[in-house]
């Protein structure tokens, strides 16, 4: 699809810089990039150094590196041209008003050479998604999520699937076209096997969204114990700060306390907590507990700390809980359990052994493996409804309610790729980019 406008934006940040980055992208193009430089000769996709100057004065606006990529290799897949100028704010400012100034030039709203990437085939949207995460990145993981699924694999398992049931489609709209016809039945059977089959690989795949939701929005870490354990004690040596505050009087920490943190690449969400006074009767303390005990269940990982064995209830534990003894400087009960750590937050006493467990943790619960990880809520709400719509297909028996079954799902699972798509679903997409992306 082509562009009438040709589009500009600054792609860097706005601000005083070493550099600053403009794109334009459009049939004037090449047009705007010839008057800006004086007529000056250039070759697609290499790097030149020029003056470029106002077309309304020939001001020297200023001096730069310029590269065209011509269409359909670039960015957009239509001309584009990129201009590397001195980073200030007055130069940005005056090629504003310059670029704006050209015939059918207009300022690019925000996402919209991807949005133009995409409709020129450049990209589909999974890809689209996963620059989109990319650009939000700000821990090793969600870079390499990111970049894991931006090479299309994605799509290309979702492009698998759809063709499979274009396929069994095929078969059924034959069947209705010549209904004097009855579909053999094997062809039903060998249909509904696929179909089986495919509802199979979908819901394995939609499991490994659970890593990607991990990885992008943070593993999230409880601390909780009784009251006085040092559980503030020990998310602020965590953090690095004194966030909570710490005291020898009990049920100091009434309020769930939050840090985010990037522990070795992973973003983690850890959470101070009340302490467990099962017998108080303190309205306030009691609305504390009833917080902590919610957020110790949709913990990924409960810090449980203790500070006498006998305080250990085995109900808080499970496989994703770590039990921390404290304050072992005060007195050491040696004969625990091999599952609890010995540490004394006050000292630093046997802290890196918790922390190289809990490091082993969070691998557990973030690591992706080489299989195509699901990394949107998007494609999992659309490959729910794919499945719904298959299973339906498979429960009936009527041919034509079958076929409106697998159409829908073709549809719904040609959505995730944008072989299928609605102007509403490209807004709301594109809505996340930053201008001049
Ligand atoms: N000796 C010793 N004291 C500690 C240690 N860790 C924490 N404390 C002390 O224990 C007391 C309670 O610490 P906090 O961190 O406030 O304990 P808490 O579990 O958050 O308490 P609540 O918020 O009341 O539930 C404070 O006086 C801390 O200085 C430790 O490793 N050794
Ligand atoms: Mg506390």
């Amino acid at each position: 699809m082509k562009n009438k406008d040709t589009i500009f934006a600054l792609s860097s940040a706005y601000g005083k810089a070493g550099v600053s980055v403009f794109r334009i992208s459009g049939p004037a193009s090449k047009e705007i990039l010839t008057t800006l430089t004086h007529g000056k000769k250039f070759t697609p996709n290499k790097m030149f150094y020029t003056g470029i100057y106002n077309p309304k004065n020939d001001d020297l606006l200023d001096t730069c590196m310029a590269v065209f990529f011509k269409s359909p290799h670039s960015y957009t897949g239509e001309d584009t041209i990129e201009l590397f100028t001195h980073g200030s704010i007055a130069i940005v400012d005056i090629l504003y008003k310059v670029l704006g100034s050209f015939k059918n030039t207009r300022l690019a709203t925000p996402g919209e050479f991807t949005k133009q990437a995409f409709l020129n085939g450049r990209l589909d949207l999974t890809q689209v998604e996963s620059i989109a995460d990319l650009i939000e990145a700000q821990t090793e993981s969600q870079r390499k999520l990111a970049l894991k699924n931006a090479n299309g694999d994605e799509a290309k398992l979702y492009n698998q699937w759809r063709q499979k049931l274009v396929k069994i489609l095929a078969w059924y709209e034959a069947s209705i076209d010549f209904s004097d016809n009855e579909m053999p039945k094997d062809v039903i059977e060998q249909s509904n096997k696929m179909l089986h089959d495919l509802i199979n690989d979908m819901k394995k795949h939609i499991s490994t969204s659970q890593i990607a939701t991990r990885i992008k929005q943070g593993l999230n870490i409880a601390i909780i114990g009784k009251p006085n354990v040092g559980k503030s004690s020990l998310f602020n040596k965590i953090i690095g700060e004194n966030k909570a505050i710490v005291s020898s009087i009990a049920g100091t920490t009434r309020d769930v306390i939050d840090a985010t943190l990037d522990i070795e690449g992973f973003k983690v969400n850890l959470s101070d907590t009340a302490g467990l006074n099962e017998k108080t009767t303190d309205k306030i303390e009691k609305k504390g507990i009833q917080k902590a005990n919610k957020i110790a269940k949709l913990a990924d990982i409960k810090l449980y700390v203790i500070d006498n064995i006998k305080n250990l209830d085995y109900k808080k534990v499970d496989n994703d809980t770590i039990i921390l003894l404290n304050k072992i400087d005060k007195k050491h009960n040696m004969n625990i359990d091999k599952n609890i750590i010995p540490i004394s937050v006050k000292t630093g006493e046997n802290f890196n052994t918790f922390w190289k467990i809990l490091i082993k943790k969070i691998k557990e619960k973030m690591s992706f493996s080489n299989d195509i990880t699901m990394s949107q809520q998007r494609y999992k709400e659309a490959l729910n409804t794919t499945i719904l719509e298959l299973d339906n297909a498979i429960k009936t028996q009527q041919i034509d309610l079958k076929t409106e079954h697998i159409r829908l799902a073709t549809e719904t699972i040609g959505s995730i790729t944008g072989e299928v798509y609605f102007n509403e679903l490209l807004d709301e997409i594109f809505s996340t980019f930053c201008l001049g992306k």
